[in-house]
């Protein structure tokens, strides 16, 4: 099986304000911090039993990962569960089964005082923090964030391997027009039919239970759950002028475009967008 070259990410225990913005914001480069959250009281409240005790009853709404195939527009939904169950699945089972972007100042909004904003990353949103579950064996398939945030991941329970691209890479990785996403297998890189994985540079690193990873504005990721696990992403817009227009051009511009085109001509649109993401190379 041919294999990337990918660097490993750099990793701190702790890291000052001025060092994170001079050597990893600034330059957009990713870094894992071993105890930002340590002293968070989500690190030892959040178990599974807390959420099934706490919130069984509530429904949510869980997604495998065929949102992803033609047609559909990101993020329409598998089905309704209560939280118990789906908790209960997310410890016990191996499947794809994902909850996702759950909002929890929307949903739950209690949760949010149980999580200490870190001062190393300005204008972190309070609005929105999002939590991300998945059994063992689930996988968040390579994509950008739309809004081109910067993030900072914490995995509460289980453990991650991830893989990151910066922005420019999107072309290596064959990334489709008029989305963030790409279609390539980055675990069985296949360099027959996507070229642009013999070029790509990126990195690897396995995000251990209570790790932070730094992912900067724009960088493309893929998540492969090698636990059941779930985690917390803190978000910050992007602070330059071109990182803040190209976001608002993503959600306001090209995402329209593409959903209706996906009501349009599902088949046609996709078929269209592939031939243009394997033509780029
Ligand atoms: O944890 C995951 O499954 C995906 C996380 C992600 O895409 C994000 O934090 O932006």
């Amino acid at each position: 099986m041919p294999e990337l070259d990918l660097q490993p990410v750099e990793m701190v225990s702790s890291i000052q304000q001025q060092e994170f913005e001079e050597s990893y914001f600034k330059p957009l480069r990713p870094l894992v911090i071993k105890d930002l959250a340590k002293s968070w009281p989500a690190s030892t409240k959040w178990t599974p039993d807390f959420f099934k005790e706490q919130y069984g009853d509530k429904q949510v709404k869980v997604y495998d990962s065929s949102f992803v195939s033609a047609g559909k527009n990101y993020m329409s939904k598998s089905k309704s569960i209560s939280f118990r169950d789906y908790i209960d699945t997310v410890v016990t089972k191996q499947q794809d089964l994902r909850m996702f972007l759950y909002n929890i100042k929307s949903e739950i909004p209690e949760l949010v005082d149980d999580i200490i904003f870190p001062s190393i990353l300005k204008g972190i949103s309070r609005n929105f923090v999002f939590m991300f579950f998945g059994c063992k064996g689930s996988v968040t398939q390579m994509h950008f964030d739309i809004d081109m945030s910067h993030v900072l991941h914490t995995t509460l329970y289980g453990k991650k391997t991830v893989y990151l691209f910066p922005y420019e890479q999107g072309k290596n990785l064959h990334g489709y027009p008029f989305t963030c996403r790409s279609y390539v297998d980055i675990e069985r890189p296949d360099f027959e039919q996507f070229p642009g994985l013999k070029d790509v540079e990126g990195y690897k690193v396995v995000l251990e239970r209570g790790e932070t990873l730094y992912i900067p504005s724009g960088y493309w990721h893929h998540f492969v759950y090698d636990e059941p696990s779930y985690a917390i992403s803190l978000r910050c817009p992007s602070q330059t002028w071109t990182g803040k227009i190209h976001g608002a051009f993503n959600l306001l511009i090209l995402s329209p475009i593409d959903r209706l085109m996906n009501k349009i001509s599902p088949q046609g649109w996709f078929n269209w967008k592939q031939q243009q993401a394997l033509k780029t190379h």
